[in-house]
């Protein structure tokens, strides 16, 4: 008999069975129904990988964990002394268990007493995220479970490869399929894309048009819900105001896409029974993200879909625990519960919890970028501490981020592998894996998970709960107030959740164990948690939606005789983020490919197979050139999970939506050459 578990992977979290060997077993769970992509069948290859980080370091040698911790704590002490607590910054990651966000926005907060903590969720839900927050009330990636999504007739994938991200997905839109109602929405015709009836390949960048010339139609040919706007929305009138003037000709000059699509993409929606709008990076990771999403969600209002039973808008959340590490505490603005930093009520509540007075608590920090990019620089942070994030890989504007994290007076890496960045730091601590320790995950449709330890911890390795509260020590803290059992920090997680949008206290380990279905909010033990958000209400005061008014602006830089394409990034298959754990799996080898149309690939001297350079205003990636008729001619897709000359991220813009402060990954002016 196996360990129940979850895969270490992405927002899926599908569900499988730990046995001795170590393997992996399939188990029956509804997101996956026992299927698994190849990165869940080979997770276990890292367990015993030779480059498994098993000695702390110091300065390049190998040290004690004590000697590790007291050149941390002494450096940070001595740069908080010089240059005051917001000198010392902290960074952390969406794959980090609940327990382990929830405590590391505690350490920044109490033990360092500095505003500078954020995680490289900005990068990846943070404008799906404002705008269904300001939509909605709530920000629940999928405010319904996966498996509704079985029973629908229509679904619209914006900017969403699950083919590729979440294969065991797809089998949730079979229906759809076979009933002609899968819609995409991608520059290139992605493994998705492959399976639709229909698919729209908009320019990079021009989402939001495209989404309100739908709107248009919509409107213009009868297919608004008029009474659902009446009755759950407000602001619709505002919205047209600006749709109005997006009439479909327009939109098809905007976006390339045929205003015959646009209205055939309409008409399935209006006309399936139970239709759903899905949003991913494609629409999100954008200067302008914030608006495109609002584009997609007054989209799925007016067609009367968010709220409905079998019916629905959601954004894809991505990273194992993205859902939920952006609920507890590391993002720069939030206290746990999914709470506001600069609301006085929220304050006092979590002070309360932890024990310290609510004006001990500093306010909001930096986002993400702006927080990379201050490192090193006057007033900006000298010490910088790293859980669960390989910035040196995944930042856009590479070089220049490279740059920051080496002039830092102190680099800290919590890894499990020397990931780039962690071969960048002067103290490197090497931590335990996802099968090596207990923990929750809230995956994307808010369902918080049990992992399980199935194997013991290698010798040499630390877990981030204990690393955290050793430092606390060092830093002058009581022991008691940084408990490193997760089952203790989950206890004292659900009191300072208590009452926030993310409610867990009624979520327990016991509940967990005996295999609950549990989806926040969930505030008491006998409460069965919400599965489906929003069938009763909006989660505003007064239960409507509210529509906002968003109008197409377009990418940050535009194309230049010198720089004619426009480079887009995301994901394959067999590779993980970074790539810093999937490269290391023998079964997941791939070669960093950049996909060309061979017209263009052509007009570059190029052909099939060889390598090119990608070069933008920033700086440039070598890449094998794949030719492919199925993606734009004006469009370039690379992926960015390489190292090395292979970053596709010193070629990225690191323009930031002015509201969720994500980065533009997904359009940059780019030139192909031969290298
Ligand atoms: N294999 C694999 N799976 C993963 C991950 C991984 O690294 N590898 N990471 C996980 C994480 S953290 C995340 S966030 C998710 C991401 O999951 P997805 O959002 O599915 O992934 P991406 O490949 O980043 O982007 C999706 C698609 O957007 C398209 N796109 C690019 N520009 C535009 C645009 O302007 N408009 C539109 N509409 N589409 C555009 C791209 O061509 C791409 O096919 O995947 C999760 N799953
Ligand atoms: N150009 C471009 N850039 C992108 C994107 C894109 O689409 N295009 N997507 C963005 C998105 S959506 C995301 S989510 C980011 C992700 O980018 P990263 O944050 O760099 O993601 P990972 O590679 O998952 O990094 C996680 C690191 O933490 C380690 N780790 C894993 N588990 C643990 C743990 O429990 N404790 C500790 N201490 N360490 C652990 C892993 O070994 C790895 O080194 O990249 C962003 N960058
Ligand atoms: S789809 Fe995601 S959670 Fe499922 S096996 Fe693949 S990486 Fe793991
Ligand atoms: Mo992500």
């Amino acid at each position: 008999m196996g360990v129940p578990t979850h895969c270490p992977y992405c927002a899926l979290q599908c569900g499988m069975s730990l046995e001795p060997g170590p393997a992996v077993a399939a188990r029956s769970f509804p997101v996956n129904e026992g299927a698994l992509c190849r990165k869940g069948w080979s997770a276990t290859a890292l367990l015993d990988h030779p480059e498994r980080l098993r000695t702390p370091t110091v300065d390049g040698r190998a040290s004690t964990w004590d000697e590790a911790l007291d050149a941390v704590a002494a450096r940070l002490l001595a740069i908080r002394a010089e240059h005051g607590p917001d000198a010392v910054a902290v960074f952390g990651g969406g794959g980090l268990t609940n327990e382990k966000a929830y405590l590391l926005g505690k350490f920044a907060r109490v033990a360092l007493g500095t505003a500078q903590i954020d995680y490289n969720g900005r990068f990846c839900m943070s404008s799906a995220a404002a705008a269904g927050l300001r939509a909605f009330g709530v920000d629940r990636g999928l405010p319904f479970p996966v498996t509704d999504l079985a029973a629908a007739d229509a679904v619209m994938l914006v900017g969403a490869n699950v083919a590729e991200t979440m294969p065991p997905l797809v089998r949730h839109l079979r229906r759809a399929r076979d009933r002609g109602g899968l819609i995409t929405v991608d520059p290139r015709d992605s493994a998705t894309a492959e399976l639709a009836a229909l698919r729209l390949r908009p320019r990079p960048g021009t989402d939001l048009a495209l989404a309100l010339g739908m709107l248009h139609i919509a409107v213009a040919e009868g297919h608004a819900d008029k009474s659902y706007l009446d009755a759950r929305t407000t602001g619709f009138a505002e919205v047209w105001r600006v749709a109005a003037g997006w009439w479909p000709e327009r939109a098809e000059a905007v976006t390339g896409v045929a205003a015959a699509d646009l209205r055939a993409a309409v008409e399935i929606l209006a006309g399936a029974e139970r239709a759903y709008l899905l949003t991913g990076r494609g629409t999100e990771q954008h200067a302008t993200g914030v608006d495109q999403v609002t584009g997609w969600i007054n989209l799925a209002l007016s067609l009367g879909l968010p709220g409905r039973e079998g019916s629905g808008y959601g954004c894809l959340t991505g990273q194992g625990n993205g859902q939920g590490g952006r609920e507890h505490g590391q993002k720069a603005d939030q206290l746990p519960g999914y709470r506001s930093i600069t609301d006085p009520a929220a304050r006092a509540h979590v002070a309360g919890v932890w024990g310290v007075p609510a004006e001990s608590l500093p306010g909001p920090g930096r986002s993400a970028f702006e927080l990379l990019d201050a490192l090193g620089e006057p007033g900006g942070p000298r010490a910088l501490i790293v859980f669960g994030s390989n910035p040196a890989v995944s930042a856009p504007d590479s070089a220049r981020i490279h740059r920051r994290l080496s002039a830092l007076d102190l680099l800290v890496v919590a890894d499990l592998v020397p990931s780039e960045t962690a071969r960048l730091a002067h103290v490197v601590l090497p931590v335990p894996q996802w099968a090596e320790e207990d923990g929750t995950m809230t995956n994307l449709e808010g369902r918080v998970l049990l992992r399980r330890r199935a194997y013991p911890a290698p010798p040499g390795t630390m877990g981030d709960l204990r690393i955290l509260r050793e430092l606390a020590v060092r830093l002058g803290q009581p022991a008691e107030r940084f408990p490193d059992e997760p089952e203790e920090v989950f206890a004292e997680l659900r009191r300072a959740s208590a009452g926030g949008l993310a409610d867990y206290s009624g979520v327990t380990y016991e509940r967990l164990r005996a295999g609950e279905a549990l989806h926040w909010p969930c505030p008491d033990a006998a409460h069965p948690g919400t599965p489906r958000l929003f069938l009763d209400g909006f989660a505003h005061p007064g239960g409507r939606a509210r529509m906002r008014p968003a109008e197409h602006t377009g990418p940050a830089e535009a194309l230049t005789p010198d720089r004619p394409l426009w480079l887009t990034t995301g994901r394959v298959l067999a590779q993980y983020q970074s790539g810093a754990q999937t490269r290391r799996v023998p079964e997941l080898a791939t070669e960093m490919r950049v996909e060309v149309h061979p017209d263009t690939a052509a007009r570059a001297g190029l052909a099939d197979g060889d390598l090119a350079r990608v070069v933008s205003a920033r700086g440039a990636f070598t890449a094998r050139v794949h030719c492919t008729t199925g993606i734009r001619a004006d469009t370039l897709f690379a992926p960015f999970h390489f190292p090395g000359e292979q970053r596709a991220n010193l070629a990225t813009h690191p323009a930031l939506d002015p509201v969720s402060r994500m980065p533009e990954f997904k359009v940059a002016a780019v030139r192909l050459e031969r290298p």
